[in-house]
């Protein structure tokens, strides 16, 4: 049977439950998913050498990791190579691209440090957005926002700045709204003397940034929470309370990293409180083993449960999905492809479920069926429905993407040493 024939038969299938299959793929297609550009490079970024810092940490060393901006573009070309639909593509303040003996630092970045950028997303069909780095840097080694040192503080204050320019400048070239997010990794390894000090001056430091005047249907702000970095275990300032207040008190988007809460917390339960007091919520799709680990995404019962709350609660216009994982031990490509045809896939089964129905179970109590639809639903052949989907967007069906991935992985990626 060909792709096409499985394809009409398992659509029948999904008919008799009352899905359109058909109009699943017509949506799918156009959920943009925005792409990290630190998977290519372990988070390094062009700007400096300094090493990577901030609590988040990338392990492994597989070869072949991208040493230049031309590079991670030659990579991020590969990969969407094999990842159907249209897309954006996330970047980092530190991946500014500067001309032959031309340098500035992260206070000083300007629209014109990432041109490049702009014309390789725009020959693309591609959307850009964005995020300051507060890490990597000698004047994060202790804090950024919440800096008590006033220059420090003044000067990521700055970058902030310059990030919110930057990021209009993208949205304004591409025809697209940025979304720039702000994280910052700044806590305490101990006991804090002191919690309330810095959560003040990060609340000031980000009333500044927000102060420059923007366009805000061009730039959506974000700012993204986090429960314990490394070296930063016993306090984090932008802590979910802390960015839950804040970006209700300031309308501003809250971003979730399902990484970046207690192990047995879900992002997914998460959502619909949100969507209630939000237009706009922001994620960053990732697998947290153990701790907040960034491991690739894959098909499993969280990103499956968040696409559903997407999905059902129709809040595909609404939720803004990026995704946030760097692995060093595997071929970065492939940790690229699978990424982004998981999260498409966990978006599709979403789009395959009768939600209505088993809505409808739940409010009638009839718990019986609800929980065998449910378990039924987890066999239904929606391998039938991605591999059409993805025969008619023009990328390989199953693995028949890793062959070329290989090859660019001989031709390419091993002979950066
Ligand atoms: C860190 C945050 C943050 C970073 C990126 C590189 O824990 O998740 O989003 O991963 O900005
Ligand atoms: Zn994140």
């Amino acid at each position: 049977m060909t792709t096409k024939q499985r394809y009409e038969s398992t659509k029948k299938m999904y008919a008799k439950l009352g899905v359109d299959t058909d109009a699943a793929l017509e949506i799918l297609k156009n959920v943009p998913i925005s792409m990290h550009c630190w998977q290519g490079d372990d988070v390094g970024g062009f700007d400096r050498e300094d090493a990577l810092t901030g609590g988040i940490q990338a392990t492994g060393n597989y070869p072949g990791k991208a040493r230049t901006a031309k590079e991670l573009m030659a990579d991020i070309d590969q990969a969407l190579k094999h990842i159907p639909g249209r897309h954006r593509i996330n970047l980092h303040a530190s991946y500014a691209i500067f001309a032959d003996g031309e340098w500035a630092d992260r206070d000083q970045l300007e629209p014109k440090h990432f041109t490049k950028w702009v014309v390789f997303a725009k020959e693309r069909g591609l959307g850009l957005d964005f995020n300051p780095t507060f890490f990597s840097h000698p004047k994060a080694s202790a804090y950024t926002l919440t800096s008590p040192d006033e220059d420090i503080r003044k000067f990521w204050i700055e970058h902030g700045k310059a990030c919110v320019r930057i990021s209009q400048y993208f949205a304004e070239e591409l025809g697209s709204p940025c979304l720039m997010n702000i994280w910052i990794p700044d806590g305490l390894k101990d006991v804090p003397a002191d919690r309330m000090g810095p959560r003040v001056r990060y609340k000031d430091s980000l009333d500044q940034i927000l102060d420059i005047g923007y366009d805000k249907e061009k730039v959506l702000v974000c700012l993204e929470s986090k429960v314990f970095g490394i070296g930063l275990e016993s306090y984090t300032a932008g802590s979910a309370e802390f960015t839950m207040n804040y970006v209700m008190n300031k309308g501003i988007v809250p971003l979730m990293d399902n990484g970046h809460y207690h192990p047995t917390e879900m992002v997914s339960d998460k959502l619909s409180s949100l969507l209630l007091f939000h237009e706009k919520v922001a994620l960053h799709v990732t697998r947290p083993v153990r701790w907040d680990s960034d491991h690739v995404v894959l098909l499993e019962d969280e990103i499956k449960e968040i696409a559903k709350e997407i999905v059902a609660n129709d809040a595909l216009n609404r939720v803004i999905i990026g995704l946030d994982f760097f692995d060093a031990s595997i071929n970065r490509v492939s940790a690229y492809v699978v990424g982004m045809r998981n999260m498409q896939k966990a978006l599709l089964i979403a789009l395959l479920c009768p939600h209505k129905k088993l809505k409808a179970l739940q409010d009638a109590g009839n718990f019986t069926e609800l929980m065998m639809q449910q378990e039924e639903l987890k066999m239904y052949p929606f391998a039938d429905v991605w591999n059409y989907f993805c025969e008619i967007n023009g990328v390989p069906v199953m693995e028949d993407w890793f062959e070329a991935v290989k090859k660019y992985e001989t031709e390419v990626l091993a002979k950066r040493m």
